[in-house]
This record gives C-alpha cells, sequence and structure tokens, in this order.
C-alpha cells in the first residue's frame, strides 16, 4: 500500500471501481476512461510503480498479472476475437498511474504500430 496512490486505493475499495476479477494477488476493474469497447485494467495488490521497478521477487506477481488479464479477457468475451495487453512504463509510454498495471484492451481491431 502506497499512501496515496489511486490503484492502492482501489485495492483497498477507498476508491470505488467496476470490479471484473480478484484473488488474493490481483485486482481487475474496468478503466475510466475506455479507449477501446472493452478495456479492463489488471493491476497486483502489491505496490509497485511500473515494470521497470520489478525484482527478481516479483517474477510470481507479474505471471500472475498475465494470466489474470488472459482470465479477464476469456470472461469479457474477447478470446474468440482476439485482445491486446498493454503495459505502459515511463513518460514517452504515456503511464500516468504509477502502479504497474496491465491493460486488458479489445472489441475493435486494432493497428499496429501503436501511436
Ligand atoms: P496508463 O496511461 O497506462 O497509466 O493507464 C492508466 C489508466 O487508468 C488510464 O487508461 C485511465 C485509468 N484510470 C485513471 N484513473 C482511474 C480511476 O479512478 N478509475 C479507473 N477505473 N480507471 C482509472
Amino acid at each position: 500500500m502506497s499512501t496515496g496512490c489511486l490503484f492502492c486505493n482501489i485495492v483497498a475499495k477507498t476508491t470505488p471501481a467496476q470490479i471484473v476479477f480478484e484473488d488474493d494477488h490481483v485486482l481487475a476493474f474496468r478503466d475510466l476512461r475506455p479507449v477501446a469497447p472493452t478495456h479492463a485494467l489488471v493491476i497486483p495488490r502489491k505496490h509497485i510503480t511500473g515494470v521497470h521497478d520489478a525484482t527478481a521477487e516479483d517474477v510470481e506477481m507479474l505471471g500472475r498479472v498475465m494470466l489474470a488479464a488472459r482470465d479477464v479477457a476469456e470472461k469479457l468475451g474477447l478470446a474468440g476475437s482476439g485482445y491486446r495487453l498493454v503495459v505502459n512504463q515511463g513518460a514517452n509510454a504515456g503511464q500516468s498511474v504509477l502502479h504497474l498495471h496491465c491493460h486488458v484492451l479489445g472489441g475493435r481491431p486494432m493497428g499496429w504500430p501503436p501511436g
């Protein structure tokens, strides 16, 4: 828990969110500003600012985030059509919330390279 962290507050449920999945390690909820017909975020309960701050101790947590993202995509009906998982790191990637999160995006075709 990091004081003042928006996503820690969602984990603590002091800030409301539309939760779509949770277990002992991760939480998934709808993005407040969706950029695709389906847009959810998967976060670890543990506070870590981003993937660049992960260490070897975080290997299991990172795997859990990825598998939860897969499960969320399945639950939200994206498995058949496909989906994109995105982890933004730092300013050039547009990371705006400094608590590691994986975007689950789907419901429309997506271009490559990303903008
Ligand atoms: P990023 O730009 O990768 O740091 O993504 C942060 C995302 O978090 C962005 O898509 C909007 C979303 N977001 C910001 N504030 C809130 C909030 O209070 N609730 C929810 N559900 N999503 C939020």
